[in-house]
């Protein structure tokens, strides 16, 4: 049995990492177009960095929780194929998954970048980064370009689709935890899994833009109903 599981913000909270769109959500104090989408960079690089660069230190304040737990084990334990998509951009499941032996048949995606990466404005590489990105330093791939972070922003497109979209293909269970089912298009895979006769199912605080789509709901804080519903 194949599973995909796509993840958002909610599995988060409870770490500390705040969410998107709740009132006091990452975005309070600043339009999402300032420091979410490309023109926003180009506009105040200075401005993005320094958003990015705290969110890259809060890194170093928290800690995996029990349904990133949960799901580690989940993967250890299985022996079909879990794709793991992530919208999240911490190194949260990262940790716990690698706290364990590599499994065949598991894979992690990161759809909308990673905060420890940095990339290339020029030459697109992608590199390891866990300090702050000086906004004004030249990259050193290219010092006609910068590095920026490795973060998919409104506008630009997400990473390892078509990964996940062959997996949603031919997928039995598709689970969705902790996310509004506000941004596109992580938002429609649910519909795509569907569409492969998968069961659908949704951990969540309150339903999702989507929860209709869901065969299945169970609402509650990701550290209590991802550990049950796993077992
Ligand atoms: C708990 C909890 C607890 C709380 N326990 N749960 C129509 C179709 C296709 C695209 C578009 C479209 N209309 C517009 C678009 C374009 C756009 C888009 O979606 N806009 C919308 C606003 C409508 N999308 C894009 O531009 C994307 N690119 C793109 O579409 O390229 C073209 C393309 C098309 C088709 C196929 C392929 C490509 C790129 C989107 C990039 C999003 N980037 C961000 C910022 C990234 C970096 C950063 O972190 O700064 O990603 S936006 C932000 O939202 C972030 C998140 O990953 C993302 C999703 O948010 P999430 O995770 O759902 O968080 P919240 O806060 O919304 O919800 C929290 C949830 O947690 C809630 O449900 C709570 O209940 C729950 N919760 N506590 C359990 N304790």
């Amino acid at each position: 049995m194949n599973i995909v599981i796509l993840t958002g913000a909610g599995i988060s909270a409870e770490s500390g990492v705040p969410t998107f769109r709740a009132s006091d959500g990452l975005w309070c104090g600043h339009r999402v177009e300032e420091v979410a989408t490309p023109e926003g960079y180009a506009a105040n690089p200075a401005l993005v960095q320094d958003f990015y660069n705290q969110r890259r230190r809060q890194l170093a304040e928290v800690k995996p929780n029990a349904a990133h737990e949960a799901l580690a084990r989940l993967a250890s334990a299985w022996d079909g194929n879990i794709l793991l998509v992530t919208q999240n951009v911490d190194d949260l499941h990262d940790r716990t998954h690698a706290a364990l032996p590599p499994k065949a048949g598991f894979r992690l995606i990161h759809i909308h970048g990673e905060l420890l990466k940095a990339r290339c404005t020029v030459t697109e590489r992608v590199i390891g980064w866990t300090g702050d990105i000086d906004p004004n330093a030249p990259s050193p791939f290219d010092d006609s370009g910068f590095l920026r972070p490795h973060i998919v922003w409104f506008g630009e497109m997400p990473l390892e689709m078509e990964a996940i979209y062959d997996a949603l293909s031919d997928c039995d269970l598709f689970i969705s935890i902790g996310t509004s089912g506000n941004v596109y298009p992580a938002a429609s895979f649910v519909q795509e899994a569907r569409a492969a006769g998968a069961h659908t199912v949704e951990l969540n605080l309150e339903p999702s833009l989507g929860h209709s789509l869901f065969d299945e709901k169970i609402l509650g804080p990701a550290t209590e109903v991802v550990p049950t519903f796993v077992g």
